[in-house]
């Protein structure tokens, strides 16, 4: 699988970050991968801000990149190990195929994810802890998507709950624009913001 470039293509999945005010790097950060049968999201939230931030999110980033196709148990025992000597991170990963829909998702800490599903909106679970530092017993959750379900992954530097259907309702411009436009409606400003959003088209 390749990473996706987030400013390629009609951006079905996209995101942005931005920084805790007064900071010059964010410890929030977010990757796509995909190839023509499966797309693999991910968001990390490296704890507290600034630089030791940024590098836990990122190792655990990395970590996932060059082992994309593990199961989500054991790539995320894998980044809780790895992580050990860094500050620790929040994470939530999902796995969709993309010609069923069939996403399979894990997260640990205080990161969410929320599906938009016609008027529904399904809210993953997620393990109590932190990558690094151990966890509670993770259970990856199994959903399946339908066309046009709407998936977001974001921070705690946005409230837990987000009317996220505002977002979609106008929506004619690719993820990583409404991702930036959630930034700017409603990041707290009080630490680094997320959020990734991806939208199932097959
Ligand atoms: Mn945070």
């Amino acid at each position: 699988m390749t990473e996706k470039s987030i400013h390629d293509d009609a951006c079905t999945a996209g995101y942005a970050t931005r920084p805790c005010p007064g900071e010059r790097v964010c410890g929030d950060s977010c990757r796509i991968w995909t190839n023509n049968r499966r797309i693999v999201l991910a968001l990390a939230d490296g704890l507290g801000h600034g630089s030791h931030a940024a590098s836990a999110a990122e190792k655990a980033l990395c970590i996932i990149g060059s082992r994309v196709d593990w199961p989500l148990e054991r790539l995320f025992g894998e980044c809780d190990e790895q992580l050990r000597d860094t500050r620790g991170a929040a994470l939530c990963v999902a796995s969709i195929e993309l010609d069923t829909g069939r996403m399979v998702h894990a997260s640990v800490g205080n990161v969410r994810t929320v599906i938009l599903n016609g008027d529904a909106e399904k809210r993953l679970s997620g393990a109590c802890g932190i990558i690094g530092a151990g966890y509670d017993y993770l259970a990856p959750e199994v959903f399946t998507l339908t066309k046009f379900d709407w998936l977001t992954m974001y921070s705690d530097g946005f409230a837990e709950y987000l009317p996220l259907r505002e977002l979609f309702e106008h929506n004619e411009s690719n993820s990583r624009v409404t991702a930036e436009q959630a930034l700017a409606r409603w990041a707290s400003g009080r630490d680094d913001a997320s959020m990734l959003i991806y939208r199932h088209d097959a």
